[in-house]
């Protein structure tokens, strides 16, 4: 057995409520409660592997680098971060939304460039240069949905999930960028080097997404 124990990289908020009953589904508990503990880093029951639980946007650059081998994802967050030094063996179908172009409610844009908001900079960018539509971006942070209402943009490219938070700021969904779910991403070289404990993981959460899947189903 490896002495290093492979590590899982977790994103932090929405997604991690989501990916703690998928992994106990695929056999895998940490040995304490990752939701309520301030630790960074939990042992789970499997002495091989651990989890370490890092901000959402930050599970790529973990990945990518060898600082975890294996990392749960929004497709939003890689799309973003550019996927092209990770495997992406699986989808874990957990913590879906829409990216999506949203604006005022019945407002229409004058004539111009149009403003656009959002802390997704490089698919925004794609989305619109595919339409041949020149933008000016406004790179944000968060609370996006401001933005037009104080006149900082136009339009925002934000996730969208309910569609409450949009309607509660007098905002309506326009158009579908992508669909996103969580995503498992492996490291290219863990890949090789941890082969069977990679491919064991992933045939377990494999497995596990089904049997979630058929009890969505049932
Ligand atoms: O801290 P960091 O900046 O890294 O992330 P965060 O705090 O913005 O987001 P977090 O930790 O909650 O997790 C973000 C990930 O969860 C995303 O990358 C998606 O893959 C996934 N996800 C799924 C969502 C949503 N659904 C979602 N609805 N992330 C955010 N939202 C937000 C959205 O931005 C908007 O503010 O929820 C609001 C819309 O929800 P509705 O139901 O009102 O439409
Ligand atoms: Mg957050």
């Amino acid at each position: 057995m490896a002495a290093q124990p492979i590590t899982l990289a977790l994103s932090k908020g929405r997604i991690l409520e989501e990916s703690l009953p998928l992994l106990e589904r695929a056999g895998v508990q940490a040995r304490e409660s990752v939701a309520e503990s301030r630790k960074l880093i939990f042992e789970t029951n499997h002495p091989h592997l651990r989890l370490v639980v890092v901000r959402a946007t930050d599970v790529p650059t973990y990945v990518e680098n060898g600082g975890a081998d294996l990392g749960f994802v929004g497709l939003d967050v890689l799309t973003e971060h550019g996927s092209g030094n990770l495997y992406e063996p699986l989808d874990l179908e957990i913590a879906r939304c829409r990216l999506m172009t949203a604006g005022p409610v019945g407002h229409e844009v004058q004539a111009g460039r149009m403003r656009v908001a959002t802390k997704f900079v490089n698919i925004t960018r794609q989305f619109y240069a595919r339409r041949r539509q020149q933008v000016d971006l406004i790179k944000l942070y968060g609370s996006m949905e401001l933005a037009p209402l104080v006149g900082l943009a136009d339009r925002i490219v934000d996730l969208v999930d309910t569609g409450r938070t949009l309607q509660a700021n007098g905002l309506e969904p326009l158009e579908l960028i992508m669909n996103v779910s969580t995503r498992l991403v492996v490291n290219k070289s863990s890949m090789k080097s941890r082969r069977g404990e990679v491919q064991a993981l992933t045939d377990a959460l494999e497995s596990a997404v089904e049997t979630a899947q058929e009890a969505v189903h049932a």
